[in-house]
């Protein structure tokens, strides 16, 4: 049976992993299932677009690596925001190597995304020791992992057989640090099995915009309600559809009045989300 029929509160017990009972709570207690993406390239307008959202989302995704003036200072706050505004932060690192290898990228370098990332992803690529070697960094601090089991891009090499094995993957990680996906429906609905069937996921699901339908370099946009009330994902996220206005000529004259329109894009896309998951649930 789906869980998408479930609220967000009555899946929480289903969880072990606590990054994801610590979203679920998050989404239940702030009404919000939207995830912004704050694709920006400096430690100023990042922490100047999460203040602006904060209240309105249950996740921040990050792409620490593009951040020119990167320092732990950055990180320090961005973790105090999350306690203190109450969002779960995911950095979108896209692991794709073999298990040695990821468990330093994960742990180690200069951004120890192990330290302060609630969750993070990985591409299955390299095959099920990718899970095996960023567990053993994640697992004792609390963290939980999603697989890419689908992409959100035009002619990506995801799809059939792929995501299916991503499903079972998952469904094989017994210490449950693998607690969702990347998707663009419940994917793991579409491939059941005997082993683990039952095992609830989340599906977190970018490739969201109200406003266009593509952005002239592959990426493709769906409603929230196509995402949420339709395919049945538990989590939205948004990057230019709510930042855009920092990146226009005007935005970049003016930041305090693009702040302002960041801040009126995540109030709308956090509104047609819980609008889209309310209608789902039957509330
Ligand atoms: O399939 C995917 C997977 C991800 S995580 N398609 C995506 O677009 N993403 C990420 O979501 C991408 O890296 C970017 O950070 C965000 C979408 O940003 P937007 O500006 O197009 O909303």
């Amino acid at each position: 049976s789906s869980h998408a029929s479930q609220s967000y509160a009555s899946r929480i017990p289903h969880f072990t992993n606590p990054a994801a009972r610590h979203l679920l709570e998050c989404i239940e207690r702030k009404k919000s299932n939207l995830a912004v993406s704050v694709d920006v390239t400096t430690k100023a307008e990042l922490l100047a677009v999460v203040e602006a959202v904060a209240e309105d989302v249950c996740m921040v995704k990050t792409h620490i690596d593009i951040v020119e003036d990167f320092d732990l200072d950055l990180v320090e706050r961005l973790s105090a925001l999350s306690k203190e505004k109450d969002f779960v932060i995911f950095e979108d690192r896209k692991f794709a190597d073999i298990g040695n290898t990821v468990s330093l990228q994960y742990s180690s370098g200069v951004h120890r995304i192990a330290s302060w990332s609630h969750i993070t992803n990985a591409h299955l690529v390299p095959g099920p020791g990718i899970i095996d070697g960023l567990a053993s960094v994640g697992v004792l601090l609390g963290r939980g992992l999603l697989l890419l089991a689908e992409m959100s891009s035009k002619g990506n090499l995801a799809g059939g057989e792929y995501g299916a094995a991503c499903v079972r993957a998952a469904r094989e990680d017994t210490t449950g640090f693998t607690c969702g996906f990347i998707a663009m429906d419940r994917i793991h609905e579409r491939n059941p099995s005997s082993a683990n069937g039952d095992r609830d996921f989340l599906i977190l699901t970018p490739g969201v915009g109200l406003d266009v339908t593509g952005d002239g370099k592959g990426q493709q946009y769906r409603t929230p309600d196509e995402v949420v009330r339709v395919k049945g994902c538990d989590v939205i996220i948004v990057g230019r559809g709510i930042y855009g206005s920092l990146l226009t000529e005007q935005g970049k004259k003016d930041p305090q009045h693009a702040l302002r329109s960041v801040k009126e894009q995540a109030e709308r896309y956090k509104q047609a989300g819980w609008e889209a998951y309310q209608k789902r649930i039957g509330a």
